[in-house]
Order: C-alpha cells, then structure tokens, then sequence
C-alpha cells in the first residue's frame, strides 16, 4: 500500500475478463522471440485456468492467524502481539498470484465471548465463515489440547472444505513430535489437509498456498490485481497505533484501548502524511498510563507507530495523538458502534 508513486505488482496494464494481464502477456512473447521460438497467436496460446475465492483463517488467541496472513499475503495487513486476543475485526488481506487471487480472512482467537466486545468478536468470527470457500483451522504445536474442542466445534455448521494449518513448528524440538499432532488432527476426519508450518520463518508457507490455491474455484479475480485489501486505510492506520499499546503497555491497558482515526490528509509538498488520531481508555488511571512521565509513553507509542506507517504507506508521516477517557467502552452500544465493533445488520 504505497502513496510514494512506486506501482505495485501488477497494476500496470489491463486485466481481461479471464483476469490476465495484458503487459504480462506480452512480456512472455517477447521473451519467446528472443528465444527464437515462433510466437504462438492467441488462439493457440495455452488457456490458465483462473481461480478465485475466499479463505478464513480461524484459531484459538495467539495461534499466529495474523502472522499467518502477513505471511500469505506478502505484507504487514494484521497487528500481531505475543498476547492473546489481539484481533479485534475481521482483517482481509489479497494475495494475487498468476492465475488466482486469494482474499483471507483474519479473525479474532476464538475464545469464551465475555462482554458486547467479546461477543462481537465472536460474531465476526461466525461470520467469517460464511460463504467461504475454505477454512483454515490455525493451531498453535505448542497448546496442549490437539484437536482443540472449541475449535472443532466452530467447525460443526460449516458444510465446505476445511484445512488445519499446524503453526510455530520453529518451536518444535524435533520433528518426530509432530507426528502425533498431525495423527491427533487426522482422527475427527473433517480436514482435506493437515499442513505443518511456520508463519514466523515462512517454513512450509508455499506448500500452504499452494495447496489453498489447488481448492479454490474457477472464478476471475474478485479485486483488481493490484489491491491488498478491501478495507480503508484509517482501519491500519488505528490498527498499527493499537499495535504498538500492546507491544508497550500491561495488563488490562491494551484491553481497554481504542484508536479512532480523526484525520488522514496527504499533502505534496514535501510529500507526506498528516494523521491525526484519538485513543481511548475506560479509566483516568489508564489515561495517565498510556501518556506517561513528561508524556513518555505516549511519545514512544507514536514514535514506534510512525516508523510503521512510513514503511507502509512509503512517505512521511506526521503523527498526531491524543488520549481520551469513554468509560466502559466496551459496554456502551454507542462506543462501541462508534469505534466499529458492532454488527451493522
Ligand atoms: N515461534 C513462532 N511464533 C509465532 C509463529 N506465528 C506466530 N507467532 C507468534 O505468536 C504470537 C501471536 O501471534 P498472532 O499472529 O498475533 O496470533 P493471533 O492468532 O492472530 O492472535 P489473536 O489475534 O490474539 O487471536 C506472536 O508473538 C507471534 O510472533 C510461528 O510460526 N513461530
Ligand atoms: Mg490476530
């Protein structure tokens, strides 16, 4: 997602209805000439199939559903925290490869909802699943429970296909300790393929899309080829700040955040970003937390966001943040439909 002009992969040339590229096949018959080979006119040009669809990556907190999907897509889209439930929304992220495009779907950790958040995260989770053309179950080899219940359970209404994708085996001593867990996640027979993994190191990923490819329906391209995700770009830009609580601040802090967006405004020259952006805490005390001494907190938050967003957006960013008290925000139907936690039918 860059503002700085460099084009991204694929956005140059005209995408026929079969989703091809026409600079991509032109390129591949110039290289065929220097080749010496006679060019093949396009009525005898081999057809690629084209595929599409939609993929949800669900699991249990902190299985590395949003590394993953970092990972599959090529670029940073989801926040990521060694804490449990840091997904809050559902996330999409693009992958266009030729001949197929793959929209995933993060979502929150499946867990017992408690309050209107928790239960809005569990909704999202629901609805991931629905009209997906696969699930991807994440489960983090170093749980004890395999297959996980809950998980299995989330599993019972959904009629399609279904993937268990075994995540962090990095952390994994020996390889013969996977076995067990493959055989564990074999048993209940709902998964088309069990494929080991890490979203960390990228171990393992491309079999992964490979085989999520291999699944997916004929179908052209549901988003231009250029597109990264569906969602605005004031939903990363709170998503990095938030990001950054977590990394550093405690306990129930990170919890009892919210990061609105006020305003995103690109200027010329010189070329950069102005953002300007209201966080949100429950309690006074959370307030005096998240500005800290001399307001040290909150300058190393958005020292830490801003270095993000220059590297995702590929410009300067001037970053502005304030915080805010809402008490119990995350009971209060208004708050909550403010900051976009609630269903919208
Ligand atoms: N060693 C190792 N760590 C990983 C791997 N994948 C993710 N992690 C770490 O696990 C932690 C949780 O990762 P996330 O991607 O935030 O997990 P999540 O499933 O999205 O978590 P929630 O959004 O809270 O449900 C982070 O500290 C990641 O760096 C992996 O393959 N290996
Ligand atoms: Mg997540």
């Amino acid at each position: 997602m860059r503002r700085d002009g460099v084009p991204s992969a694929g956005s140059a040339g005209a995408t026929d209805p079969g989703g091809r590229q026409g600079g991509a096949s032109r390129e591949a018959s110039d290289d065929r000439r220097k080749g010496g080979e006679t060019p093949l006119r396009a009525s005898e040009a081999p057809l690629r199939v084209q595929r599409a669809g939609f993929v949800s990556l669900i699991g249990r907190p902190n299985s590395g559903k949003s590394t993953l999907l970092n990972r599959l897509v090529g670029e940073k889209l989801a926040i990521v925290s060694p804490r449990p439930q840091t997904t809050r929304n559902r996330i999409t992220g693009i992958r266009n490869l030729a001949g197929a495009q793959v929209i995933f779907i993060d979502t929150p950790g499946l867990h017992a909802p408690t309050g209107k958040l928790g239960a809005f995260m569990r909704q999202t989770v629901e609805r991931s699943l629905e009209d997906v053309d696969l699930v991807c179950v994440v489960a983090d080899v170093t749980e004890p429970r395999h297959p996980d219940p809950e998980t299995l359970a989330m599993l019972r209404d959904h009629r399609g296909a279904a993937y268990c994708v075994l995540n962090k085996i990095d952390r994994l001593r020996s390889k013969a300790r996977l076995l067990p867990l493959i055989e564990a996640w074999r048993a209940p027979g709902r998964f088309r393929e069990i494929v080991p993994v890490s979203a960390l190191t990228g171990a393992n990923c491309d079999r992964l899309l490979a085989s999520i490819v291999d699944v997916l329906p004929e179908h052209p391209p549901f988003f231009p080829a250029d597109a990264t995700s569906d969602q605005p770009e004031t939903f990363y830009v709170a998503e990095m700040i938030r990001e950054k609580i977590f990394a550093l601040t405690h306990e129930e802090v990170p919890y009892a955040t919210a990061v609105r967006v006020e305003e995103l405004a690109e200027r010329t020259t010189p070329q950069a970003l102005y953002i300007r952006a209201s966080i949100f805490v429950e309690r006074d005390s959370q307030k005096g937390i998240l500005i800290g001494q001399a307001g040290g907190m909150l300058k190393r938050i958005g020292t830490a966001a801003r270095h993000d967003l220059e590297s995702f957006f590929g410009i300067k960013v001037y970053l502005a943040l304030t915080v805010q008290v809402r008490r119990q925000w995350r009971k209060d139907d208004r708050a909550l439909r403010e900051f976009g936690f609630l269903m919208t039918s």
